[in-house]
């Protein structure tokens, strides 16, 4: 992928009811569940959700995504109101404290009286299919709606993971789905979608939609990913018979954070954030223009030395020397190596955040 296939506006684009940031965005998970993989249990009540919701602000996620069922894979439902009871006092301290939350709910009911204790959007892992109800009530309370992709309840969804060409069934599907909800009445500037990783999908269709992000881009709404933790990660790192547990895949999440956000992910759904808001703000940097050849070809004669090219190898001249060891604010330079790799560095802001 060439550098100025990375940024467009779709990865940033603002969705009406979500912050609006210049980054791809950082959603962080609560789920008030006593059998999610990664953090079932520990946040059952609705203290320790609280807790862990606003100790995720503080870190800095954007969103905080409240869920009150587990869709690990061979998970059994929770009665609707057994949900309700999980996430509406969450939900409702968690909003009144001003952060931005979503409601993570394949139900109408839940979501609506999530919506009513405070919620700003609704994520839901089946993209309208398990209710009908749903896309018309994210039409009417017109709130940001995260559809992802889905083929059926967890229970047995790992059966359906049968593809072809996962990406391109992916996409046909999210279109189809996509069509639906618009039809609706769901604004189109406040619909975001997901490929839905781990969900009826082997450790490779996950690789295969991560690899193929701009595919899914393609589809023209902003694209949300959920890696965070998730088995396939597991997979990777495992070493003999040994998986690393669920918070020991950080890092690994990170890097796919990054990976998306400079793919043009416009949000990642993750349990760390620390990790996730650096990886998403490398990402930001690197897709981030950094020399304008045509704002050189205008620039007084003596500002030719800011944009100078050099080869790394060659004797640099003085005032290149001076540079690097005292950079300006206003200083910028492309050093061209010998392998005629570009490397742009942006004086103030990358010098000054060493
Ligand atoms: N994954 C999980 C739950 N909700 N929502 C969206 N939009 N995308 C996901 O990938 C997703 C989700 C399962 O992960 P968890 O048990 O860690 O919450």
């Amino acid at each position: 992928m060439r550098a100025g296939e990375l940024t467009d506006a779709s990865a940033t684009q603002a969705v009406p009811g979500f912050p609006s940031r210049d980054r791809c965005l950082v959603m962080g998970i609560v789920n008030v569940t006593p059998d999610s993989f990664s953090d079932g249990g520990a946040y059952l009540a609705a203290a320790s959700a609280i807790k862990h919701g606003l100790a995720l602000a503080r870190s800095g996620a954007d969103i905080i995504d409240v869920g009150g069922e587990s869709t690990r894979p061979g998970a059994s439902r929770v009665t609707a109101a057994g949900e309700r009871r999980r996430v509406l006092p969450v939900v409702r301290e968690l909003s009144a404290a001003g952060l931005t939350v979503t409601i993570d709910t394949t139900r109408s009911r839940v979501a609506e009286a999530a919506l009513a204790a405070g919620a700003a959007g609704i994520n839901d892992v089946s993209g309208g299919l398990a209710d009908p109800a749903m896309a018309r009530l994210a039409a009417e309370a017109h709130v940001p709606y995260i559809a992802m992709h889905w083929r059926g309840p967890s229970r047995d969804m790992q059966q359906r993971a049968v593809y072809t060409d996962v990406v391109a069934e992916v996409a046909a599907e999210l279109r189809s789905r996509l069509e639906s909800l618009l039809q609706a009445g769901i604004d189109r500037r406040q619909l975001v979608l997901d490929p839905g990783l781990g969900f009826a999908k082997q450790p490779a269709h996950n690789w295969q939609l991560l690899n193929r992000l701009a595919e899914l881009r393609a589809l023209g709404q902003p694209v949300l990913i959920g890696a965070s933790r998730k088995a396939f990660l597991g997979a990777l790192l495992r070493s003999g018979d040994h998986a690393p547990a669920p918070p020991a895949r950080d890092m690994a999440t990170a890097a796919v954070s990054a990976l998306a956000a400079a793919a043009g992910a416009y949000c990642v759904r993750v349990h760390d954030i620390p990790g996730t808001l650096d990886a998403v703000r490398v990402a930001a940097e690197w897709t981030t223009p950094q020399f304008d050849p045509a704002a050189q070809k205008e620039a007084p004669a003596g500002a030719a030395a800011k944009n100078a090219t050099l080869t790394v190898g060659d004797p640099p001249d003085h005032a290149s020397q001076a540079r690097r060891a005292h950079p300006s604010k206003s200083d910028n330079g492309i050093i061209k190596d010998q392998r005629n790799l570009m490397f742009t560095l942006k004086g103030s802001r990358a010098w000054h955040r060493k």
